[in-house]
């Protein structure tokens, strides 16, 4: 076993069971026009982590270690999308309406794409979830399953949305899972704040935090 500087204390992993979970980095939370910013958010915020994902994603291709990236979208006939869903709020778009970058938030459209920056490459795995966790409706826990996997480290966007969710759903099913606080944003940053915070409390209760140069370290070593 390995160690990576972490809180609430090191975060022990095996590289041949590591691997790295990349949440929903598609052009419709970072992009102009798309779901994220049909909600009213600032979109700029998130843009900002690109270049720390892409070298997470780097080091993890470098070290030979499985990469997961997921997807938030919904079948084009919306047959996956709860009304409840698609009528909360007041956005300016819904979900299934056309957009600057294609029908919000559906399959196959150019707002669900993974952005440019971090396009999954053969041998890398993308789950289309339509839930805020990878779990619910997905392949996530076979694919796990079938790769060995048993320490995940997070990246991706947002915080307290879908990579907490996915964390809880994961530290829940018996996985141990890292958080790269710097490879993650939210549109509120007192949100992302919390959600840190929360992940690492009470001793681990969802998971460990770090930033990314150290668990780069740790895989190149
Ligand atoms: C949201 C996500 N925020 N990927 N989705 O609706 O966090």
């Amino acid at each position: 076993m390995k160690t990576i500087p972490a809180q609430p204390f090191s975060f022990p992993f095996d590289p041949q069971t590591t691997g790295l979970v990349i949440i929903d980095m598609q052009r419709d939370f970072v992009g102009p026009g798309g779901f994220g910013a049909s909600l009213g958010n600032d979109v700029e915020r998130l843009q900002a982590i690109i270049p720390t994902v892409q070298r997470l994603l780097d080091g993890f291709r470098k070290a030979g270690l499985s990469v997961i990236h997921t997807r938030e979208c919904h079948k084009p006939d919306l047959s996956d999308l709860p009304p409840a869903k698609r009528h909360r709020g007041n956005p300016a778009l819904r979900i299934g309406d056309a957009g600057p970058m294609g029908r919000i938030l559906i399959a196959g459209e150019p707002g669900a794409e993974i952005i440019p920056e971090l396009q999954p490459v053969e041998g890398e795995f993308v789950i289309d979830k339509p839930g805020k966790g990878a779990f619910y409706a997905t392949d996530f826990g076979e694919i796990l399953k079938a790769e060995n996997l048993q320490h995940l480290v997070f990246a991706g966007v947002t915080t307290e949305v879908c990579v907490q969710t996915t964390m809880r759903e994961a530290n829940d099913r018996g996985y141990d899972c890292l958080l790269a606080t710097d490879a993650t944003e939210s549109y509120f940053p007192e949100f992302k704040q919390a959600a840190v915070a929360m992940i690492c409390a009470q001793g681990g209760i969802v998971g460990w935090t770090t930033e990314t140069d150290r668990i780069l370290e740790a895989i190149s070593d």
